[in-house]
């Protein structure tokens, strides 16, 4: 036999080995995780089977008092889609595993959303025009401020495909129409003033190339105008260029009524927003901070108040400030909010990204120092950890700005009960994570998953691939994570885990920008898997059998349960409303307790800022740390 056939030979044997020891390592690591014994400690990964008609792009999700899952793709980060109007909801219902559809009238997609006091998800913006990247821009772009200095004659309009021109004899063409206001005239001491009308509008130059790019600002005439008109109506525009051109923010406003499962239309944002944050207040009022305009400019500190009595939005002046898009936001008990520093994706490198204090009647604005890796808290994630009572606040890893490669295992604690609170160190994360997933489990603990460690999933320390598949358990009593059982699929940004009544944890969505070689474009990830925590497989689960649907601030209220005797504690959990690791709703209040024969009487804190109005899943945990299922009650 010759040299070259036994290596042949040689070759083959090793090929159709590999296999069968692959075979065997999956087959003792099925057995592995599948033991009682590894359950009890890690807990439980298990894929849910979705049917295919709703396998969907989950960018937004969230808990609904029905027990069931909202999740919401809108266009789901896909050009056609958002191109055929195909904007997509489905409702996932734990308790039968059934998946319904949902009529979705506009594109939600990145807008934000959180409860109402009455249960119902107030979602607001969303996606009104696609990003165009540099190098598809063919035509010199820009925004043009339409002017109108006569207070005579009305608003005026002018259809899509309107002319302006520029000194030089450019022509530009407006993409959509626009109405323009008359000008308004005010008395400043005896002197009459006109402020001009104003409205603003994309325009695409006529010509490709180059030379119809304008970089400085210039004054427009609108082609075809005559006598006062041309004189009174004109253009200005900062900057006509090939450059990138942002996403663009709607300005739809919707409740989704969970038990009519249907979106209801409200009064429209003031502004647009793209990737704004909206967290309640203690009045019950909502705010909306930040996002990016119709335009894909981030707003320059422009937030709103949302009044949910009269289902409609006004401006909030008297709270202007400056944040980075989707915020990480959490209402603390004085009614204040905290800024944890976290947020995603668009924004000023320098201004809105020092964590702090807002107090949100005053508008002042407490840094708070201690942050370390104060350069990423991009695609971090923010928790207002367990009990509610203990006012702490954790920030989890992140990445440097836009596409940096750099990310952190950080994770830091601040207690915003001390005078000058400031961030300490946490216990690192085992790898550096953005986009990391944090779900408050009953036992007062913190699962976190998913993430990657590069951007989107992405190049990272030479891998083209950076997804993370450990999970770990974050206990603040000791400031500490426990690891937890491995999940099999890969979830970096648009992705999302929220806690279910019956105490598991259910995973979607992962939208990686490139595929497994990192030279073509990613697949969005629409499996959703579910994890079952340590606590499901120590025993027998204690039970609540009976007791009142609402509860009262600062009341106490009666629960049955045969297993009266083993309970602990108590918690109401605040059902997540999750998009961009951006959750201002989840959180977990500690009850008061006290055991009779068959039942529990738990008291409710008394502050709204502890426990904001809404719908809460009550959880009684026994002595071994085993939670009930979930009972849905109503705080008012
Ligand atoms: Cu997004």
């Amino acid at each position: 036999m010759s040299g070259l056939a036994t290596l042949v030979v040689l070759a083959v044997v090793v090929v159709a080995n590999r296999p069968m020891v692959a075979a065997g390592a999956e087959a003792l690591h099925t057995y592995q995780i599948n033991r009682q014994s590894y359950k009890e400690r890690f807990g439980h990964w298990a894929r849910l089977p979705v049917p295919h008609g709703f396998r969907v792009n989950a960018i937004h999700a969230a808990l609904l008092h029905t027990g069931k899952v909202l999740i919401v793709a809108g266009s789901g980060n896909n050009r056609d889609a958002f191109e055929e109007k195909s904007f997509r909801t489905v409702i996932y219902d734990p308790s039968t595993d059934e998946f319904t559809e949902v009529e979705t009238p506009t594109d939600v997609f990145c807008a934000g959303h959180t409860f109402l006091p009455d249960g119902n998800l107030l979602i607001a913006g969303g996606t009104k025009s696609y990003e165009v990247l540099e190098k598809d821009v063919e035509h010199a772009a820009g925004v043009m401020k339409i002017k109108n200095e006569s207070p005579d004659g009305g608003p005026r309009e002018f259809p899509k495909g309107t002319r302006l021109l520029s000194a030089s004899g450019q022509a530009y063409l407006t993409r959509t129409k626009v109405t323009v206001p008359a000008a308004s005239k005010m008395t400043h001491g005896g002197t009459v003033m006109v402020h001009a009308g104003e409205a603003e509008v994309w325009v695409d130059a006529e010509r490709k190339g180059d030379a119809p790019v304008v970089r400085e600002p210039a004054q427009y005439t609108l082609d075809g105008l005559t006598g006062a008109d041309a004189r009174n109506l004109y253009g200005v525009s900062d900057k006509i260029t090939h450059e990138k051109q942002e996403y663009g923010g709607d300005k739809t406003s919707y409740e989704f009524d969970p038990v009519k499962e249907q979106y209801v239309r409200t009064g429209d944002l003031r502004d647009h927003r793209w990737y704004p944050t909206l967290i309640g207040l203690t009045g019950g009022d909502v705010l909306a901070v930040s996002g990016l305009d119709e335009f894909g400019r981030i707003l320059p500190g422009r937030n709103e108040r949302y009044l949910p009595k009269e289902k409609r939005w006004v401006a909030a002046p008297e709270l202007k400030r400056y944040f980075p898009t989707y915020p990480g936001l959490h209402l603390m008990a004085d009614g204040k909010v905290f800024y944890s520093g976290s947020n995603a994706g668009y924004g000023s490198d320098t201004e809105g990204r020092i964590p702090g204090v807002w107090d949100v009647r005053k508008n002042r604005f407490r840094e708070v120092p201690g942050l370390r890796d104060p350069r990423m808290t991009e695609t971090s994630s923010s928790v207002l950890l367990p009990p509610a009572q203990d006012q702490k606040v954790m920030i989890l890893g992140g990445g440097g700005i836009g596409e940096s490669e750099e990310s952190t295992r950080r994770t830091d604690v601040i207690d915003l009960d001390e005078k000058k609170p400031a961030y300490r160190p946490g216990p690192d994360l085992p790898r550096p994570a953005r986009y990391l997933s944090t779900v408050l489990l009953p036992d007062d603990s913190v699962f976190t998953t998913g993430g990657s460690s590069g951007y989107r999933g992405g190049m990272y320390r030479g891998n083209p691939r950076s997804d993370l598949f450990n999970s770990q358990i974050y206990r603040p009593d000791r400031n500490a994570f426990v690891t937890a059982a491995d999940s099999t699929v890969g979830r970096n940004y648009h992705s999302e885990a929220i806690l279910l009544p019956d105490g598991r944890v259910i995973t979607m969505g992962g939208d990686p920008l490139y595929d497994r070689s990192g030279k073509n474009a990613g697949t969005f990830e629409q499996r959703i898997e579910v994890f079952s925590p340590p606590y499901l497989f120590q025993g027998e689960r204690p039970r609540i059998t009976g007791g009142p649907e609402e509860v009262a601030r600062g009341g106490t209220a009666r629960f049955a349960t045969p297993d009266a005797g083993r309970i602990a504690s108590a918690r109401l959990l605040k059902p997540s409303s999750v998009t961009h690791v951006t959750d201002t709703d989840q959180r977990s209040v500690a009850l008061g307790l006290k055991r009779s024969a068959a039942t529990v009487e738990v008291t409710v804190p008394e502050k709204a800022g502890l426990v904001p109005s809404g719908w809460y899943m009550l959880f009684l945990m026994d002595d071994s740390g085993v939670p009930s299922v979930a009972r849905w009650v109503r705080v008012r």
